[in-house]
């Protein structure tokens, strides 16, 4: 069967063609309630988001992360600290995941010196050298090129990280894919392409952009193995992302993950959303990976609702503290622009 009628067989809408479905079963009470209190701080910090942004309290773009949450609340689960993460520009849940201290990821939106970046980067390029994340880029696509070259920085001193490259379902329709995709098979580099797929590009439909749909499909003719996976359950990630690790691991080169999720809201802040239809949003509303979480706690009488809705608010406060503490930050002073600027002395080609 060629690679096209392979792609065109397993094509279709929005099923997770190939899709694990990992039983609840598999999982104990500590790793759902983590799943639990990761999510619930990317949503609340997410909504408080927007409501800032719609006040003016910051400029910039703003692109909401709110319906995406079991995509990192089950990588979270599956690796390594030690493990490189790198994204695009719907990123302010990446930091908070991998532990960065929400008032410092608030301050970056607001600019200042408290901020990840000294408020330098702001919402689209959260980076945290210490918890191995390499950013927030906003150039679409330009996180895959880089994140294949963390992967080779790493096989070529010899250390067993592995790179969770994260990019939107837009952004697979760069060329950049197609030559990293390439150069990464062919030097076996230990990274793993997720598309965090929310069906669209701006306003654009995955349907709309290109013949072939099923976007797990993109590495084949790389021989680059590839995986739909339903992004709205913990456990369908968490499974999907712990055995693409081992292979990567292993030493096998790398592995493509296409999970499907949904944005909730606009793809920023102004969207009129004429794209989709309100129905669409609520369908997968129903499939909201915190209330099935919540639901599988308490089915499983691991907590009452009470001691759920006591990490929500402890979820809620550390957000307004977070608020707090952005708000009474100092700006950054002129003179910081030329820190942490790159130059190098005596560079061949500069010229006075
Ligand atoms: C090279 C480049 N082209 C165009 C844009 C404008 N742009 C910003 S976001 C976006 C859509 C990308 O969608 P997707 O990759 O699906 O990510 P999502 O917003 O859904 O997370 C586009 C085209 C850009 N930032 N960079
Ligand atoms: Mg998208």
């Amino acid at each position: 069967m060629s690679t096209k009628t392979a792609a065109a067989a397993k094509s279709s809408k929005s099923s997770n063609a190939g899709a694990t479905s990992a039983p609840a079963s598999a999982f104990d009470k500590d790793t759902y309630l983590r799943w639990f209190k990761e999510m619930m701080l990317m949503r609340r910090f997410e909504e408080k988001t927007g409501q800032l942004y719609t006040m003016q309290k910051f400029g910039g773009f703003c692109h909401l992360y709110i319906g995406q949450e079991a995509i990192l609340a089950g990588m979270i689960t599956a690796i390594r600290p030690t493990d490189r993460i790198i994204t695009g520009y719907r990123d302010h849940a990446h930091p908070l995941v991998l532990g960065t201290p929400s008032k410092h990821v608030m301050a970056e939106l607001y600019g200042k010196m408290t901020g990840t970046s000294k408020g330098k980067g702001g919402s689209m390029h959260y980076f945290d050298k210490q918890r191995n994340l390499f950013g927030g880029h906003g150039i679409v696509g330009g996180q895959i090129g880089l994140g294949a070259g963390i992967a080779f920085a790493d096989k070529y001193r010899g250390e067993d990280h592995v790179t969770l490259c994260m990019m939107g379902d837009g952004a697979v329709r760069q060329g950049i894919l197609h030559e990293t995709f390439n150069m990464a098979m062919t030097w076996k580099l230990p990274v793993i392409f997720i598309i965090e797929n929310n069906n669209y590009a701006m306003g654009t439909s995955v349907e709309r952009t290109s013949n072939v749909h099923d976007l797990s499909t993109l590495g084949e003719s790389y021989d680059m193995p590839g995986l739909g996976v339903n992004g709205m359950r913990c456990e369908d990630v968490h499974e999907a992302i712990a055995m693409a690790c081992a292979h990567v691991r292993a030493g096998n080169g790398p592995y493509l993950l296409d999970i499907k999720t949904y944005r909730y809201k606009g793809h920023s802040m102004s969207d009129p959303q004429k794209y989709r239809t309100k129905e669409e949003v609520e369908e997968y509303k129903k499939q909201d990976p915190i209330e099935s979480v919540k639901d599988t706690i308490l089915t499983k009488k691991w907590a009452k609702q009470e001691e759920l809705d006591a990490i929500d608010a402890a979820v809620k406060q550390e957000v307004e503290e977070a608020v707090k503490f952005a708000e009474d930050s100092p700006m950054a002073t002129p003179d910081e622009l030329y820190n942490d600027v790159y130059f190098e002395k005596n560079y061949p080609f500069e010229k006075d």
